[in-house]
């Protein structure tokens, strides 16, 4: 299993590079990896599994971060109802691609946070509110998926490593906490 010992972290030349293209059909080896990277993040979120093994909740991860320059990631949004046992979003996306985009940006109220990162990053990232994403599942099949809100930042977030990409070269170093023009604040 994937444990944060597996999680490189900011500063690792692996995060700044450009990950290659994953060939289809997937090999053993990455279809293991993108099981175990969606693994990892259902055992983030369980209290019991997440004290036991150390972990710091996720609700995506890329396979750089684990030290693999490939363009896979895992994402497990978690219902926002309590009441519903069905993921908000959840998968592996294998070559994934922003096909379309909002206009409209948005961003998290408190901030993004991320496994490889052991800091607090103050300061807003801008994120397009709604994503058109084109990707390939574990067992090769096709999807085109629009997303918006929460599981539409996460993606970007995620895909963003998989170009070398961390959040916070997103926030603007002048004024890290204002609200650019044509930006709302999710769940606001
Ligand atoms: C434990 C069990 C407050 C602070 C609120 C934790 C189950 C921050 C938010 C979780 C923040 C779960 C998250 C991300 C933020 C903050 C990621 C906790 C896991 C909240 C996910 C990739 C950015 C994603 C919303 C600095 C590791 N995740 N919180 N950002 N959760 N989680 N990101 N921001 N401020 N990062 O971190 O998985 S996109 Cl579900
Ligand atoms: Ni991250």
């Amino acid at each position: 299993m994937i444990t944060m010992d597996d999680i490189i972290r900011e500063g690792h030349p692996t995060l700044r590079k450009i990950a290659k293209d994953v060939k289809l059909p997937l090999t053993q080896e990455l279809v293991q990896l993108a099981e175990d990277m969606l693994q990892f993040l259902k055992n983030s979120q369980d209290p019991e599994i997440a004290e036991k093994f150390e972990l710091r909740g996720g609700v995506g991860i890329a396979a750089p971060q684990v030290n693999v320059s490939s363009r896979l990631l895992a994402v497990h949004v978690p219902s926002s109802d309590e009441e519903s046992d069905e993921p908000e979003f959840s998968g592996v996306l294998i070559n994934p691609k922003i096909i379309s985009h909002s206009v409209q940006q948005t961003c998290l109220p408190d901030g993004e946070g991320c496994l490889s990162v052991d800091r607090e990053v103050p300061g807003i990232v801008p994120r397009h509110k709604r994503i058109t994403v084109e990707y390939y599942d574990i067992d090769g099949i096709k999807h085109k998926e629009r997303l918006r809100g929460y599981p539409a930042i996460v993606v970007q977030h995620e895909i963003d490593h998989l170009n070398g990409i961390m959040f916070y070269d997103r926030i603007d170093p002048e004024n890290p906490l204002a609200l650019p023009d044509g930006i709302d604040i999710l769940g606001a």
